[in-house]
């Protein structure tokens, strides 16, 4: 028996399978036999961690395993290549930005072959190339010209770290989710793709997605966060108020309005008053403060008086209207009625600034007192205060004042969301430039010719403005339409727009006259298994989705989900904490496969837990997973050194069929944990069946067979040493027989001193010690061992037990 070297086997076999271009696109796909594996493509920062390991692992087994059912497999890999790090690396270590990215992928590369990822590197997609982002730029020219693309001067969320500004998916409690300095608002000139345009069919899109985890899907309804409410106008002046609401029962019960302290609004109302100069510098400083804080229920609520009272139009009367910090611009109408006796953030700010309250809904059963109230009254009830709708239920008066409203010209139902557009401007260099010229008479134009190319030796200094700015020459050109002077567009786009499409190049990327082949994409797409961090949830995913139903829109595709079924793989932690650099817990991929080869690791990050769940590195665990490879190497090589004998075990036989099937299944519904240990116990049933016979050799082939998606390395060599000369990767997936995949069972005896004293019913082929242990704890049988001490156990497997005790 020769050594597992598995060093020498890895390096091997890489070699044998990047020639072979083992994940080589097949070209003669039709749409019925196809099926598309992707991973989340790599972020070119960094190096690759332990939970990039094991979510690449996850998509390597379920390639594997589709291309050995016969499928034509599309698995490629990618590069999202653009983005911040780079331009953080180029400032502080002062690197170019293209190098530092090819280093990059250098690195990457190296790892996803060792790891056993045998990518087609011929057919990868990397964003920052020009033949990449010049149809990156073409999709954001479409969307321009579809309307679905605008520039406004608008606050952003601006990271003073790194310079730009944020989507509002990038910031995470108030803080950049990339550096975590805090986020200030900076007003701007900003790109923004028009999602809200498709926040409902993004939301009954998740209606058909079954093959998504339902937690993805309930992050993605709350982000869009739809609310159906009611418009209701307040005259003001002689002008009128919006305000949003979503309980117009409570209307009687609006003794103030609020508006929030960016309204466009507020400055003509105070204009020319006393109140003028406090009122904007008082919503000056609010509009400063942190959005998140400005969201938060916890946070004080401050507010001021403008000098104006609008009208109520149910009651009447005269009421002041009010800023405060917690009425934010972008949703709803940026106004609302303010209802303190029914909502608490109303309620607090009532008390505080001494607004009158006014109970308009009582419960059914007790009545409160507005001066004794301790908080709002939130529930539904009986009307009270509130003329004609007095005494009816809550509900019921809800769409009867909408009604009401509505015939009066005074209201009408209404839809809000939490989605907001899509801020795709960055002022950074390194990201896919904004395509647009600015003429002064001609107003923005697109560039008439694609690729805009980033310049190259570009300074960046991390400060000031784009530094794509400060390049004369890239800024300076001539407008298409009127030849005058004109300057580009200096910002580069969210390199999350790079990733919205990405996938779709996949199926055709060396296309040039378009961003995808047609035919191409109508073969391969969509995916059928995606596979990616939770992470993603909701940026990645729900910009993907959206770009796939503009493409719906303009023909170029004839589906509108572009991600059929979605794992989200738990991470990796050590010590119960995520692994980073900065925690100083992280467990090199490469040192790992070092120490104990692709193999073992493979089969540690898949063995040790259930796949969605994060997993605890443990160094143990790693250890018997290697242990497990070892043994099954001396097992493959006890079959061919030794001579096999002529005989069977249908227990073996049997249980081979079912670990078929339990593999089989549970690699179908990504159960890899269960899968590999219904592998090891078909291992450790040879063991005990201690024969080389037919049943060994076939159970020991098998193993090899149903092993090889988790652990390709081994597997392919052990099946050469078995005997054959292909590839264990090319062999059709097993199939059972489902009469084998029940037991046999059969009845054993049990004797005590040679007496018969039990019979008990078992699967044939238990094992000695299986048996021995089910007779120790037969009733009958330990009647009459009592408490003599027991000599030995003597086993006849299939047949009898007999236990010798004592016989005093
Ligand atoms: C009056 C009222 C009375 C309200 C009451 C609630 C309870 P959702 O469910 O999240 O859509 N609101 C509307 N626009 C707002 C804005 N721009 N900033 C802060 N708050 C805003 O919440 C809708 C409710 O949130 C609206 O209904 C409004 O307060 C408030 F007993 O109007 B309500
Ligand atoms: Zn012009």
């Amino acid at each position: 028996m020769r050594k597992y070297d598995f060093a020498g086997i890895e390096s091997k076999w890489q070699k044998i399978w990047s020639e072979k271009g083992f994940y080589r696109k097949p070209d003669n796909a039709n749409e019925s036999e196809k099926f598309y594996a992707l991973d989340m493509f790599a972020y070119t920062s960094g190096s690759m961690h332990m939970g990039h390991a094991r979510t690449y692992t996850m998509g390597d087994v379920v390639a594997r395993y589709k291309k050995r059912q016969g499928y034509k497999l599309l698995h490629p890999m990618g590069w999202d290549a653009f983005g911040l790090p780079a331009d953080m690396a180029a400032v502080k270590h002062n690197v170019d930005p293209a190098e530092w990215t090819e280093q990059n992928m250098a690195k990457w590369r190296g790892q996803f072959t060792r790891l056993g990822m045998p990518f087609d590197w011929s057919e990868e997609i990397v964003t920052c190339y020009p033949e990449y982002y010049r149809w990156t730029q073409w999709l954001f020219l479409k969307f321009f010209e579809r309307d679905l693309v605008y520039r406004k001067y608008a606050y952003g969320n601006w990271c003073p770290s790194c310079n730009t500004v944020l989507a509002n998916e990038q910031v995470i409690a108030g803080k950049c989710e990339r550096c975590d300095s805090t986020v200030e608002q900076k007003p701007l000139d900003q790109w923004f793709f028009k999602i809200t345009d498709y926040a409902d069919r993004l939301l009954e899109g998740l209606d058909r997605l079954e093959g998504w985890p339902e937690k993805v899907k309930i992050m993605q309804r709350n982000w869009i966060g739809k609310s159906e409410g009611t418009k209701l106008l307040f005259p003001v002046k002689d002008k009128t108020i919006e305000v949003f609401t979503t309980r117009p029962d409570t209307v009687y019960g609006a003794t103030y309005l609020i508006l929030s302290p960016e309204h466009p609004m507020l400055k003509e109302l105070v204009r020319g008053t006393e109140y003028e100069d406090k009122v904007i510098n008082f919503a000056q400083k609010m509009i400063q403060t942190d959005r998140i804080e400005r969201e938060s229920e916890e946070a004080e609520k401050e507010g001021i008086f403008t000098g104006t009272y609008a009208i109520n139009p149910f009651t009447g009367e005269d009421i002041p209207v009010w800023i405060a910090n917690y009425v934010l611009m972008d949703y709803g109408t940026g106004a609302i009625m303010a209802v303190p006796a029914h909502d608490q953030r109303d309620f607090e700010f009532a008390r505080k600034y001494d607004l009158p309250i006014r109970l308009v809904i009582q419960p059914q059963y007790s009545s409160l007192d507005e001066n004794l109230m301790k908080e709002a009254y939130a529930e539904e009830g009986v009307m009270t205060n509130s003329g004609q709708f007095n005494d009816l239920n809550s509900t019921d008066a809800l769409d009867a004042i909408i009604k009401y409203a509505e015939s009066k010209g005074i209201g009408e139902r209404a839809v809000s969301y939490r989605l907001r557009d899509w801020c795709v401007s960055r002022q950074r260099y390194w990201g896919t430039p904004i395509p647009i010229i600015h003429c002064e008479k001609c107003g923005m134009i697109p560039a008439s010719r694609l690729p805009v190319e980033l310049p190259p030796d570009v300074e960046i200094t991390g400060m000031g403005p784009s530094p794509l700015a400060l390049v004369d020459d890239f800024v300076n050109v001539d407008c298409p339409e009127c030849g005058g002077k004109a300057r580009r567009d200096t910002d580069t786009l969210d390199t999350f727009v790079c990733s919205s499409w990405y996938f779709l190049r996949f199926a055709s990327p060396k296309h040039t006259t378009s961003p995808f082949d047609e035919k191409a994409v109508k073969t391969w797409l969509p995916v059928d298994q995606y596979f990616g961090g939770v992470e993603h949830a909701i940026l990645h995913l729900l910009y993907a989705r959206f770009f796939t139903k503009v493409l719906y829109d303009m023909n170029m595709i004839d589906f509108d989900e572009p991600f059929a079924n979605l794992f989200t793989p738990g991470m990796v932690t050590k010590d119960g904490q995520k692994m980073s650099k900065s925690k100083g817990n992280v467990v090199e991929v490469d040192e790992a496969i070092k120490q104990y080869g692709a193999d073992t690791l493979r089969l540690f990050v898949l063995f040790a837990g259930p796949p969605e769940r994060d997993l605890e590195w443990d160094d143990g665990g790693i250890e018997g997973m290697n242990r497990f490879l070892k043994r099954l190497w001396r097992m493959a090589f006890d079959m061919v050194d030794n001579e096999v004998i002529q005989t069977d075990s249908d227990a073996l036989k049997r249980q081979i069929h079912r670990t078929i099937k339990k593999v089989t299944e549970d690699i179908d519904r990504i159960h890899y944990n269960t899968a590999i240990s219904s592998i090891i116990e078909l291992m450790n049933s040879v063991y005990t069946h201690d024969k080389i016979d037919n049943a060994a050799l076939e159970a020991v082939e098998t193993i090899i067979l149903l092993l090889s998606p988790f652990a390709p390395y081994i597997t392919e060599e052990l099946w050469q040493v078995i005997g054959h000369n292909d590839s264990v990767h090319e062999q059709p997936w097993s199939d059972y027989d489902p009469e084998m995949t029940t037991e046999k069972v059969i009845t054993v005896v049990i004797q005590v001193n040679g007496k018969v004293r039990d019979r008990i019913k078992v699967p044939a082929g238990t094992s000695e010690e299986e048996l021995k242990r089910l007779a120790q704890k037969s009733d009958r049988v330990r009647r009459w061992i009592d408490d003599k001490k027991i000599q030995r156990i003597i086993v006849i497997p299939d047949k009898l037990v007999n236990v010798v005790v004592d016989n005093q």
